[in-house]
């Protein structure tokens, strides 16, 4: 839908008269005489201005896109780009002898999630403006989101992420909320940020906040007193549940959010005069993950109590309006509340709750698919199976594992519920947005439709044998290596060499993800090049990742990739020939730039737990390589290019299920029957290690590698060292990895989150 809104168009048309008008509003000053700062406000104000008169995408039916997680990153490109006035923005600031990315760099970060499935989210708003879809998001206005790292004496730290500024995105609405744990009332506020679509109308993310909150909590680094539930329920996003305290904080947090969720839903319907007993053809209710779950139980109590629906009414017409995706098989990370917790946060739900679980028993007698389980613990994901009317993964093999194994008793009851929806990633951040010079040379190549139509992209394949353009997008990947280096020598003081290979693996910190595996082959060949063996071409190892502050493996993973930075980048026999970096506070901004500059993607988590991964499609669509297991969409990456333009090792998920279920995995049969995997995993308590690094944690991670190894790093070590040096051997065949390069991006249409949007729309939503 493109726009021919009148005002909107005058508006773009002045746009350097309006910058200006603001300036003097504003600051009191011309644009010339701003600075940077300035001029961003004066910017972002300019961009709010075109949004509030452009046309939203509305409809008769709705979807509601509740997450505890939307990592939305920074806005300011993303919408010039999404409404059509980049460019324009762009040469007025060049006019004026300002820099765009400069003023990029001012915007603070929102981090508003954890990874995957926060990123996830942001992408989905995206490709729903965009295509122009009825549809919003509702989550948290988390004041300090994710914490901040830092590295202090090679550890993690963590820091207060402060991102809300007077000036921002978010708009305060006049709507307001009593939300209720038990009998304590707390108020809450809306908070609304608009979402522009590419070349299409506006969608809103609604965060909420609770009036009450109080920033002054917060003391040393991110503690703060957790009792205080009305001072500090939106100040954190709470990456871990290690304790009794933490885990109500989440509860009291899910219910806000949810019953703010019903509480929004419930008013537009009564603003629409809609009939409530047609609940399911007005509103479809997406619950990402099972953060948002109570929205179920919530919403039936609603209406029993307060519309005269009878239980079974409710459950009915509730049933056919919520879906429920599925995001993980890691079976701690499927969310089982204490029953006693929830009745410490929300008394008011559990005869509700109580009841879900009574009709299940009534019909089911098999205890695995229970709602509530012997030891009184509810299983959230269950509450969303028997209750919603639609489960799905995250990619084709995630589908299947959920359907064979991890989900299958719930599989023979309601088949029809499954389905697949595989990820995808917006193009407008991840290519138009952070490798704009990529993008237009595409546009160069194949015309601007594979914006709108990203399977446009396979035009690309006509030019697979042409010198001249796999000699143009190597050479844009070139550039978008000096760029980074050029940023890291800043930003991080470390120097990179932008002829070396460029081996990046950024993601969150967590064993089934294998980052110490990489470290292992890091360490192997430093002993190699020690031992005399150089390669063939520098190589240069980069890590982004936050470890949740109470996960201790998680963090000694960090401390050993630190250690092996400071040993390495410091040995004169070494350096000139691999450098280590994990780069501080690794976040969405950090990924735009990581991203175009990568030659090896590294997707190495161990076969069935990655339920998909999107990082591995934005290295894809940026002309990397993928180094990777066969989990995820890895496999279906590795479907669409083809075995000769992908990296595939390690065991399948089949064996590694097998393994798990026989318990027959030990780690240290391994260590002891191969002296390659022996000398790296030694090398984590060598002197040379200990002398720099912390000896608990070193030991720890040693002895969790020997002793449990959970995750089967030794497993795919010799095979993943073997596959790697393959990869950097074929490297240096400049023409074929050219070849590999170009073909990745042009099989990368598939993984358009427009085409994700489109598949839900189509198999679940169902909007108008
Ligand atoms: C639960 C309870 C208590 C505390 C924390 C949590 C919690 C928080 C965040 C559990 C899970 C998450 C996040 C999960 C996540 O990001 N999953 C990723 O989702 C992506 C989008 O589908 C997938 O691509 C990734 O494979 C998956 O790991």
């Amino acid at each position: 839908m493109a726009q021919s809104n009148l005002k909107r168009d005058i508006l773009v048309l002045n746009m350097e008269l309006q910058l200006n008008e603001i300036a003097n509003t504003m600051f009191g000053k011309e644009l010339k005489d701003l600075g940077d700062k300035e001029l961003y406000y004066v910017i972002l104000t300019y961009t709010k201005r075109i949004m509030k008169c452009s046309d939203t995408n509305d409809g008769k039916k709705k979807v509601y896109y509740i997450s505890a997680e939307f990592l939305i990153g920074k806005l300011l490109s993303n919408n010039l780009i999404n409404l059509g006035v980049y460019d324009q923005m762009n040469s007025i600031l060049q006019k004026y002898g300002k820099n765009i990315s400069l003023i990029e760099e001012i915007e603070p970060e929102p981090s508003l999630g954890n990874g995957g499935l926060g990123r996830l989210a942001a992408c989905f708003l995206d490709s729903i403006a965009t295509l122009g879809l009825p549809g919003e998001g509702i989550g948290l206005n988390y004041h300090f989101g994710l914490f901040k790292q830092e590295f202090r004496d090679y550890l993690q730290c963590a820091e207060k992420n402060e991102w809300i500024e007077e000036h921002g995105w978010l708009t305060k609405t006049d709507v307001t909320f009593d939300v209720f744990f038990g009998k304590k009332k707390v108020t809450s506020r809306l908070y609304d940020i608009d979402v522009a679509g590419y070349d299409s109308g506006i969608n809103k993310l609604r965060l909420f906040d609770i009036e009450s909150v109080d920033e002054s909590l917060v003391e040393e680094g991110i503690d703060f007193d957790k009792e205080a539930i009305a001072k500090n329920l939106t100040l954190f996003l709470y990456p871990d549940d290690s304790d009794e305290a933490g885990n109500l904080l989440r509860i009291y947090q899910q219910y806000f959010m949810v019953s703010n969720a019903a509480q929004l839903i419930l008013r537009e319907m009564k603003e629409n005069k809609c009939d409530l007993r047609k609940f399911n053809e007005y509103a479809v209710i997406q619950i990402n993950d099972t953060h948002p779950t109570m929205v179920i139980p919530e919403l039936i109590r609603i209406l029993v109590e307060e519309k005269a629906f009878t239980i079974d009414e409710a459950i009915d017409v509730v049933s056919k309006t919520c879906a429920y995706t599925n995001h993980t098989i890691l079976a701690e990370a499927l969310e089982k509340w204490p029953l006693a917790y929830l009745k410490k946060v929300v008394p008011q739900l559990i005869p509700y709750i109580e009841a879900l679980d009574k009709k299940v028993r009534a019909k089911y007698k098999d205890p695995s698919v229970q709602i509530i389980d012997k030891d009184k613990r509810v299983h959230m994901a269950h509450i969303d199976i028997h209750y919603g009317f639609s489960v799905n993964g995250v990619a084709a093999i995630h589908t299947e594992i959920l359907k064979d194994t991890e989900l299958n008793n719930f599989y023979k009851l309601y088949p029809e519920k499954f389905n697949n929806k595989t990820n995808g990633i917006t193009f407008r951040r991840w290519l138009l947005g952070c490798n704009r010079e990529l993008a237009a040379y595409l546009s160069e190549l194949i015309g601007d439709g594979y914006k709108k139509d990203a399977n446009n992209l396979e035009k690309l394949l006509e030019y697979a044998d042409n010198q001249k353009v796999l000699d143009r997008i190597a050479e844009i990947k070139a550039n978008k290596k000096v760029e980074l280096a050029e940023y890291i020598k800043e930003k991080e003081g470390v120097i990179l060499n932008p002829d070396s290979i460029f081996d990046i693996q950024v993601k969150r910190l967590h064993e089934y993800k294998r980052q110490q595996m990489n470290a292992l082959y890091i360490i192997h060949k430093y002993l190699e090049i020690k031992s005399g063996k150089k390669p063939s071409r520098p190589v240069t190892f980069i890590f982004g990742a936050k470890a949740a502050p109470a996960y201790v493996i998680a963090r000694d993973i960090i401390h050993l990739i630190l250690v092996l930075q400071e040993i390495i980048n410091n040995d004169p026999d070494v350096n000139k020939y691999m450098t280590v970096l994990m780069v501080e506070n690794y976040n969405v901004s950090y990924a735009e730039k990581l991203i175009p500059a990568c030659d090896i993607s590294e997707q190495i988590s161990l076969a069935s737990k990655e339920a998909s991964g999107t990082g591995n499609m934005k290295f894809m669509l940026n002309g990397a390589v993928t180094l990777g297991t066969s989990d995820g969409a890895n496999v279906e990456i590795n479907n669409l290019v083809g075995d000769e333009n992908i990296y595939i090792f390690g065991a399948k998920a089949d064996v590694v299920i097998d393994h798990y279920a026989k318990a027959d995995y030990v780690s240290k049969d391994i260590y002891k029957s191969s002296k390659v995997v022996k000398e790296a995993v030694d090398f984590i308590v060598s002197k040379q290690c200990l002398k720099i690094g912390h000896k608990e944690n070193l030991e720890r991670l040693y002895n969790d590698i020997l002793g449990k190894d959970w995750f089967m790093a030794l497993l795919d070590l010799e095979d993943y060292i073997k596959v790697k040096d393959q990869m950097l051997a074929d490297y240096e065949n400049r023409d074929k990895w050219k070849k590999m390069a170009l073909v990745n991006i042009a099989k990368a249409g598939f993984f358009s989150s427009d085409r994700t949007i489109n598949e839900y729309n189509k198999d679940i939503w169902h909007l108008n």
